[in-house]
């Protein structure tokens, strides 16, 4: 099945890569600016730009959360020895614009790094569309929080992609789903989400209960009225930083697990990565062709879905 699926992706040839861009695989590089547009020109350039061949198995891990809750330092920590593989700033303005990429070899593990909620920009519904388009091809979905405790926005924002990534994509699991025989639920086809929060005054969640933090947290969305249906698993992992450094061991831990894990999706091929995102990139635009209800996402309402069967590349690869 996943071969005669794989043979309607293109042929990618690799050619020698570039010496300067050789250098670059040091470093994440701009994948898609704050305008949606993306910045390689074919799955060869995607390839290079991230030093990986396309026989490698991969998965996508991306990060999310409110700017400055150190997103980067995160990725940094966890996944690259604490290497400046994407740059952190302690400046007052957002540090990381668009979303950013980077290779991890051992792992087989393309990294992706997003611009901060609740940053600076005017562009909100545009911003959360590029979320939504990223977490579309994501197997892991990280959301990072340095809240004290718990605030809704980060239950609103998961609630929000949830319903959104069901909503257009509804069609193409289950077209999936049948085709390939699958017999789960659909929820099993999307991304596990992993929320980190690091507390420094307060207790983690779960503390002070017998009840599991992830329970918990499915309290929280249910209270709200929010759904996570979409996602694959909601776990939540916390560490507490009375003296720093952050603790990161447990995260990194359970990131390891999630990516080799193979209970609901396997690795792809990463150039079917780079096919995924174009189509979803091509699929929707900016201009807003439906129309707005009450309960629907402001941002939702300005994604145009244009060619229906565009993003099925997303989720073939995903059990390929
Ligand atoms: N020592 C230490 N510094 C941290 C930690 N997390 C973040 N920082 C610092 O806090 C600042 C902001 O962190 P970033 O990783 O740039 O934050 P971000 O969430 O990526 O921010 P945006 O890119 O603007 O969305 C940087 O100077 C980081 O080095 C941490 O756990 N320990
Ligand atoms: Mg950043």
């Amino acid at each position: 099945m996943s071969e005669m699926l794989l043979k309607e992706m293109e042929e990618v040839s690799l050619g020698q890569p570039k010496e300067e861009e050789e250098e670059e695989c040091t470093r994440s590089f701009l994948l898609i600016d704050e305008n949606e547009s993306l910045q390689v020109d074919d799955e060869g350039h995607f390839l290079r730009k991230l030093g990986c061949s396309t026989s490698e198995g991969v998965k996508v891990l991306t990060i999310f959360g409110n700017t400055g809750d150190g997103k980067s330092h995160t990725l940094n920590h966890v996944l690259f020895e604490g290497e400046e593989m994407f740059a952190t700033s302690p400046s007052p303005a957002s540090c990381t614009i668009g979303v950013w990429a980077a290779y991890e070899p051992r792992l087989g593990l393309i990294v992706l790094d997003t611009e901060g909620l609740l940053g600076a920009s005017t562009h909100q519904n545009q911003r959360m569309r590029l979320l939504l388009k990223v977490l579309a091809v994501s197997d892991v979905a990280l959301y990072r929080t340095r809240a004290e405790r718990l605030h809704n926005d980060m239950f609103h924002f998961l609630g929000s992609a949830s319903a959104a990534y069901l909503k257009y994509f509804t069609p193409q699991l289950r077209a999936l789903s049948s085709r390939c025989g699958l017999n789960v639920p659909l929820s099993n086809l999307g991304p596990a989400v992993v929320v980190f929060q690091e507390t420094s005054r307060t207790q983690l969640l779960g503390h002070d209960t017998t009840v599991p933090a992830d329970i918990v947290l499915q309290k929280r969305f249910h209270d709200l009225g929010l759904g996570t249906e979409a996602f694959s698993s909601v776990q939540y992992v916390g560490t507490q930083t009375i003296t720093p450094p952050t603790d990161f061991s447990q995260l990194r831990e359970i990131i390891i697990k999630q990516v080799k894990s193979t209970a609901s999706r396997a690795p792809r091929q990463p150039d079917i990565v780079f096919s995924a995102l174009q189509a979803l990139s091509d699929r929707f635009c900016g201009k807003s062709r439906m129309k707005e209800s009450a309960c629907t996402p402001s941002f939702l309402t300005s994604i145009s879905p244009v060619r229906p069967s565009a993003s099925a590349a997303t989720f073939v690869a995903r059990t390929a």
